[in-house]
Formats: C-alpha cells, structure tokens, sequence
C-alpha cells in the first residue's frame, strides 16, 4: 500500500470514491448482497503498511531481453498471445481458434488440416493456457487451450509455436476450465464441460425435463489429442487443476441445482467441488464400466453421486477458480458469491475414498478474504494471492495461518490487501502452479480497465497488472492494456523454452502438403511448377528473398488454384508472405517451411500476388503475375 500512502490525499479520495462506485455497480451485475469488512482485515491492511516492498526490476532495458515467457489465453479473440515478463511486452500471437489475417491462420491448408472438423468455424473463446509438465514442472512442450465457445480444445507446439491439434469434445456444451496433468507427467489434459445437456442431445430425448440434463469432465490424451474417457457428474462444472501425486483432480460445481435461470443456479447454500479418482477411472474404463452416447465411441463413466470413481465435497454456493497450492497439499477452491475460500486438504482424500472422513472433514481451513473471490495463485514462501472481484484487489494470506485460524487460533491470516485496476479475474505468479514456484511476481488480469489509459471509445482495454511479491509487501509496477479478453496466463521461466529458429524441412506441420507435391513429382526445395489436374491447378513455387521462384503462371475462369510457397531462406527471421490481391488470399511462409492456400481463380485477366511479410530491400519488387484467360 506504500505506493498509495504516496499519493496526493485528494487524488487519494476521489480513488477512494471511484472505487466505491465500481465496487457497487459489480454487486448490483452479480446480485450479490455485501458483507460488511471484517475487523481482521482492517487490522492486517494496517500490519501490511508496516511491511517492506519487494525490489524485483520490472525494467528490461532496449536490448535486454524478459526472464520469462507469459503464455496468454486471447479469450474470445480465440488466440494465444507471449509476453515477455517483466517487461510486459507482446512478442508474439499465436492465432488458434480465430482466423488470422496476416498467418493465413484459418485460411491455409495446413491449418484447416490441424482444426479438422471445425475447420469452417472463425472464431473461438480461449481462456485456460497451460503447459505441459514433468514432475510437476513445466518441460517446455506444449501449451494446451480451451474454446469455451465451440467445446475445443487445441494444443500448441511450443518448439515452433503454432497450434498443432484441435478437438471438438463430444458429448459436452462449453469446455471452460482446463489443466494438465502435472505428475508423473502430462499424460492427460482435464477440461470441464460447463453447460448442461441431455444425454443424447439429439432433438428427439426430451429438452423439458432438466433432470436429464448432464455435465461431463473430460480426459483427453496429450499426445494423440483424442477423448481418452469422460466421466458424468452431478450438477455441472466450471474449474478445475490436478495435484501433485498423480492421483486425484478437481473441479468447482457453480450450479449443483442444475437450474436453467439465473434464479435457480443460485438457490441452494452449497454447491460442490467434485474430486476424480485417476487410478479408479482408469481401471473401471479397462474393465469397460462405461456407456457411450450421442452415436460417438467416446466411454462415458458414471461419476454421479454414491459412485466410488469421484467424491463431492460441499462447499459455499457458486465456487469458481480451483487451484493447487505448489507443495502439493492443498485444493482452494474460490468461493465468489462467498467472501471465502474452501482449502482442501489432498493428503486427506486417500481416507474420503475409502469412506474412513465425511466429505466436509477433508476442509482444512476458510478463510475469509473479501468480495468475490475468484482465482488464487502461491508463491513459494506459504502465501497465496486471492483476487477479489468486486473489492478490486488481491488478497495476501497464509495458509498455514488460515488453518490455524480454522482450528481456533486467534491469528491473523491476511498479509495484505492490495488495490488493482479493477475487478480482476484470473491472477497467476511465475511458475506458481508447479513446484518451481518462485515468489517473484504476479500478474493480476482485471476485467476493466476504467480510467487508467487514455479513453479509446466505449469499448475499453482491459489492464493486466504487473506485481512485485518478492518482498512482504505486494507492490504494483506495470499497468498493461489488452484486447478482449485475457482471462488467464502462465508465466514460465525462459530456461524451460526452447524455440527452433527455423522450419524443420520434415516437419509433420506441412509433411501433407509435401507429400502432395511428391505425388504430382515436385520437389519443393528445387522445382517451381504448374500442375493441372482437371479443373483444379497446382503451383509449386520457391521463395528467397527477394522473388518468388515463378514471375508468372496461367490458370483458367474458374479453376480452383493451390498455390505452395516453400522458403528457402536459411537465414533467422526472413519470413516471406504470399498474397493474390482481390482474391482473400494471404499467408505466413517462415524459413524453410511450405505453406499452402487454395482459392478460385474467379476474376479474369492480370492478377498480381505479391510478398507481404518486409523481407528485403527489394520487398516491394517481390511479385508476379496471375494470368486468367477468359
Ligand atoms: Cu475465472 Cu474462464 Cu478462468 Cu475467466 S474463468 S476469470
Ligand atoms: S511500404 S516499409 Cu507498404 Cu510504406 Cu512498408
Ligand atoms: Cu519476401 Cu517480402
């Protein structure tokens, strides 16, 4: 709070009443009733003024390259963005379920190829990036998304950093939250269906009748991206994250009720957070205890209450974000319409499972932090990081002193209160969800971004904040706009990424394409040729700055027109571009890589495809031409 204790004390008022504005016009949209501050927190916002500021520098100097990777989701831009952290600089996009204008993201063969059977589909609602792991920590691999909007999951090589695999789940409505296994590696990536549906959903199966309606958690297979099981469940889901033994994940419930209007969603006391038994649902898919559904082969086991695969654990109604503290022992699960969150203790679901506890006595500790708690992240020092939605800020707090509090002790939990700009969602620390946790900093994603950058219309920014915790006391230091909408990133630390500087020729990315022009006897790495096959024409061409290695070809009115670009340059960072003006055409072609674009070649006479990716001195002179006779 030192860096409010700073400002004039006007400015200091009018943010003080600013803050209450917003902080009601966020209660009113949830229809939530306040709790008045407790005594506890006013006392430990005071402590907290005592306490030192950390000293990390959030200055990366012109030249000086980030200490980590932040991988974020583009939510319903559909993307994935990389940030350097601590600058906070964009160094890439990583276009996944949108369509992208300057890759050809969506447009090419090679990526309708990867999207598969959503192929026609242009947009997309990304929240929930992760890595993949080996013992718990991150191993520079793959980093996985959700589509909320379409039931997809992608997956995105972290080697060239393009998406790789897209799946639509079966069976589901809404994929929303999204893990990885951590231990013994990633051998699965766990998403939760969130929207309620009949199981089958096929129009003929009554829609009336809410009881049939299911939610289902997915297992999917890392490696080969497909549905490994799905396990039904009472009341739908909404988050979820894995632990560190390799044994059990969670999810939050939001609505148990399984009501269809707001009203009803919110209705009982309690929702749950439902525990999945790994090692039982894998021996009860060996021993085929599962139906399918909707005509698809997907087994679907049975996880609903009394079964022995999954354990439902009441917490306060409408849970949301659902996080594994770093040394493995705990679940949180953030209350949201409560001002608390419930910490699970994981060592204690051996004994839930083997009925030996009552679901409720696995709770550890309760602690109450304030307004609409939504996500939590862990430093390594025993502290976790809650932000509070409708307060606006995040809330510091031990958890080992909140247990102690849970027990009786009269201690005081909270570390620290600290303002943010405003109503952040997701937070997240460096490589806080895996054992390198290193408590240096935390990015905190609020929702809006009101009146700190200049006004750009109604439609504002959001503000990604940047926060030093490597001190005891939080301290702000770098405001971020960003486009709709980051929900969640993850900060990695750059010694577990290793990107390729260019195109492997034999990468899997284009080895379709290449083995099509091996078929009509091109070699892509010496041949520039025209391949007529019926109505449809292939143009094999070569690319080294600065032309293309065919100035001119001539198709047909009409013909449908694969043009393959393969770049022979071997030099970093020359990407060549290919466009056919007036005709919708345009993509990415990156050193040493084949890329490919079909279109209609549906305007008569010249038309001219030029490179649209600065390649050289001679850029602009990078062109030729389309001959289309009548
Ligand atoms: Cu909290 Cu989709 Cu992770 Cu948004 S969810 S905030
Ligand atoms: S030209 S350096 Cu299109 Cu103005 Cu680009
Ligand atoms: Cu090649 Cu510009």
């Amino acid at each position: 709070m030192s860096d409010r204790k700073k400002l004039p004390e006007q400015k200091q008022l009018k943010d003080e009443s600013r803050r209450k504005f917003f902080a009601k016009s966020a209660l009113l949209g949830a229809g939530v009733v306040a709790a008045p501050m407790s005594a506890t927190m006013f006392a430990s916002m005071a402590k907290a003024q005592a306490a030192e500021a950390g000293s990390n520098s959030a200055t990366v100097h012109p030249g000086e390259l980030d200490e980590y990777y932040g991988f974020w989701s583009g939510g319903h831009s559909g993307e994935v963005r990389i940030l350097g952290i601590p600058s906070m600089r964009e160094l890439m996009r990583i276009p996944v379920f949108n369509t992208d204008s300057a890759t050809g993201w969506g447009l090419t063969n090679e990526s309708k190829r990867i999207k598969g059977d959503s192929a026609h589909l242009q947009c997309g609602d990304s929240h929930h990036p992760h890595m993949s792991m080996t013992d718990g920590r991150y191993d520079g691999k793959y980093v996985f998304i959700n589509d909320k909007a379409n039931s997809r999951v992608a997956r995105i090589r972290c080697d060239v950093m393009k998406t790789d695999k897209m799946l639509t789940v079966p069976n589901v409505q809404a994929i929303h939250g999204l893990r990885v296994q951590k231990v013994p590696y990633t051998k699965y990536v766990i998403c939760n269906g969130e929207f309620e549906i009949p199981m089958n959903n096929d129009g003929k199966a009554s829609m009336d009748d809410i009881s049939t309606y299911r939610s289902l958690f997915n297992v999917i297979n890392a490696e080969t991206m497909e549905v490994a099981f799905q396990v039904m469940v009472d009341g739908n889901l909404d988050n979820t994250d894995a632990d560190f033994d390799g044994k059990y994940f969670a999810s939050t419930c939001y609505n148990s009720e399984m009501g269809v209007t707001l009203g009803d969603m919110i209705s009982s006391e309690r929702d749950h957070v439902v525990v999945f038994n790994l090692p039982r649902c894998e021996a009860a898919i060996k021993a085929g205890k599962f139906k399918t559904y909707n005509g698809n082969n997907v087994p679907v086991l049975d996880g609903r209450k009394g079964s022995a695969l999954t354990a439902y654990i009441p917490v306060p109604k409408s849970p949301h974000g659902l996080n594994t503290s770093p040394n493995g022992d705990y679940f949180v699960a953030n209350g949201k319409l409560s001002p608390t969150v419930s910490v699970i203790s994981i060592k204690k679901l051996d004994d839930l499972f083997d009925n030996k506890i009552k679901p409720r006595d696995t709770i550890v500790a309760e602690p109450e932090l304030g307004l609409g708690p939504l996500h939590t992240a862990f430093d390594n020092r025993g502290n976790a990081y809650t932000t509070l939605f409708i307060d606006s800020q995040i809330a510091k707090w031990s958890v080992e002193d909140a247990i102690k509090a849970y027990n009786g002790e009269k201690v005081n939990y909270i570390r620290q209160k600290l303002d943010v700009h405003y109503q952040p969602g997701h937070n997240h620390t460096s490589q806080g969800e895996t054992r390198d946790a290193d408590g240096k900093w935390l990015i905190a994603l609020c929702k809006f971004s009101k009146d700190r950058f200049l006004p750009v219309g109604p439609l504002r920014a959001e503000n990604d904040q940047l926060i030093d915790i490597s001190g005891d006391e939080m301290k702000l230091v770098h405001d971020g706009p960003t486009f709709a909408e980051p929900h969640d990133c993850i900060i990695v630390h750059r010694s577990k990424v290793k990107p390729n500087k260019l195109w492997e020729r034999n990468d899997p990315f284009f080895a379709e394409t290449i083995a099509m022009a091996k078929a009509d006897g091109v070699n892509v790495y010496a041949d520039n040729k025209v391949v007529r096959d019926g109505k449809k024409v292939r143009v094999y061409m070569t690319s080294i700055a600065p032309s293309f290695g065919m100035t001119e070809f001539r198709v047909k009115l009409g013909d449908e027109v694969t043009v393959v670009i393969t770049n022979l340059d071997q030099v970093e960072d020359v990407t060549h571009g290919f466009c056919m003006t007036n005709h919708g055409v345009q993509m990415e072609v990156a050193p040493q890589a084949t890329a490919s674009i079909t279109f209609i070649a549906d305007k008569p006479g010249v038309q001219w495809y030029y490179c649209n990716w600065f390649c050289h001195a001679l850029h602009m002179e990078m062109r030729g031409r389309m001959l289309v006779e009548a």
